[in-house]
């Protein structure tokens, strides 16, 4: 394998081991809703950034498979568990685990992702095992922390953007920033250059939530696949809410913070209303510098990797194109 494949190559490649893996596995109890969230499809983003880092780094894209279909199959517990979190109705177009099964078909499939997903580092060598399960713990803690930020958020009011953006790293970017970091310590990259990685995974990780929660509110029903302005009927305190608090007048503040008093149903017309001053306010304006920001963030972080200059342009493409999605 040579690093000028494309994504949709990497793409594939992962789709391929994933169905050999999963699809393998006969239908029934927990399987249902594990097959299902599993081949409901999406971006995979995380898995064809371990392979293509992999592949970048001077690997074996291949000797990745299994990482990838390891970071995927968790990336799909936390998603199962933030669908209850977040009420969610939707994911990618279609009935969310709870709203298809149950809560309780919820937990224990998602359970049962997460913990799964360690069997697919016991093709690795002791040593490359040993640093993949551990990254994983840090990662899994992490993330839960960020998700335990993200629900006690909803109720208070004095969220600060410094909070909200420790809030993000931890829920979204770091596990963005460990797929990049498994491809690179397959690879036998060494270790100032896989800590260089996840600079850079953790980086675009960032700007990759702030575009989400942008998309949450501003995406197209047709296409997203989530229920368009989620975030704002559950009261996310997302940054285009603080910084509209911050820049708001004072009448637009006020009807802003009323309408984050109410609960999920009690208003008809909030989304269309809490859009509007996204819109009016500037903050619209200050979140599209904010992702362009620590995109270039990420960029710098490439300065401190020695890999030809090729590579890093196509990780910089990769970044860019992210950063153009709609969904
Ligand atoms: C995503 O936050 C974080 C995790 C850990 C799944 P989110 O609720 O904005 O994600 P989504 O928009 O996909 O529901
Ligand atoms: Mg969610
Ligand atoms: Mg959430
Ligand atoms: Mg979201």
């Amino acid at each position: 394998m040579t690093n000028s494949n494309t994504i949709e190559q990497y793409g594939a490649a992962f789709i391929s081991h994933l169905e050999s893996k999963i699809k393998a596995k006969e239908p029934k109890n927990l399987y249902e809703p594990i097959n299902y969230i599993l081949g409901l499809g999406g971006k995979r983003l995380r898995p064809i950034l371990t392979l293509m880092t992999a592949d970048l780094f001077g690997g074996n894209f291949k000797d990745a498979q299994d990482a990838a279909m390891a970071i995927e199959v968790f990336h799909n517990f936390s998603l199962v568990h933030d669908d209850i979190m977040d009420d969610a109705p939707l994911r990618r177009g279609k009935e969310t685990v709870h709203e298809k099964w149950d809560v309780n078909t919820g937990i224990l499939s998602g359970d049962a992702m997460l913990i799964n997903s360690y069997q697919f580092f016991e093709s690795y060598s002791p040593e490359v095992f040993k640093k993949l399960t551990s990254l994983f713990s840090k990662t899994a803690i992490e993330v839960c922390e960020g998700q335990q930020y993200d629900v006690d958020f909803e109720s208070r009011d004095d969220v600060t953007i410094p909070e909200y953006l420790k809030m993000i790293e931890y829920k979204t970017a770091v596990l963005v920033a460990a797929a990049m970091k498994m491809g690179a310590i397959i690879a036998d990259a060494p270790e100032e250059e896989t800590s260089a990685i996840y600079e850079f995974g953790k980086n675009l990780g960032i700007a990759f939530q702030l575009q989400d929660d942008y998309l949450d509110a501003f995406g197209d029903p047709e296409t997203f696949g989530k229920q368009v302005g989620g975030d704002i009927i559950e009261n996310k305190k997302t940054f285009l809410f603080l910084k509209s608090l911050e820049y708001a007048e004072k009448e637009q503040r006020e009807g802003l913070l009323h309408l984050y008093s109410l609960k999920p149903g009690d208003s008809k017309t909030k989304v269309e209303t809490v859009k509007s001053i996204f819109i009016e306010s500037g903050a619209v304006e200050e979140a599209k510098k904010e992702i362009n920001q620590y995109t270039q963030k990420a960029f710098n972080a490439l300065c401190d990797i020695n890999i030809p200059e090729k590579n890093k342009h196509i990780l910089k493409e990769f970044g860019e194109n992210l950063m153009k999605r709609t969904v």
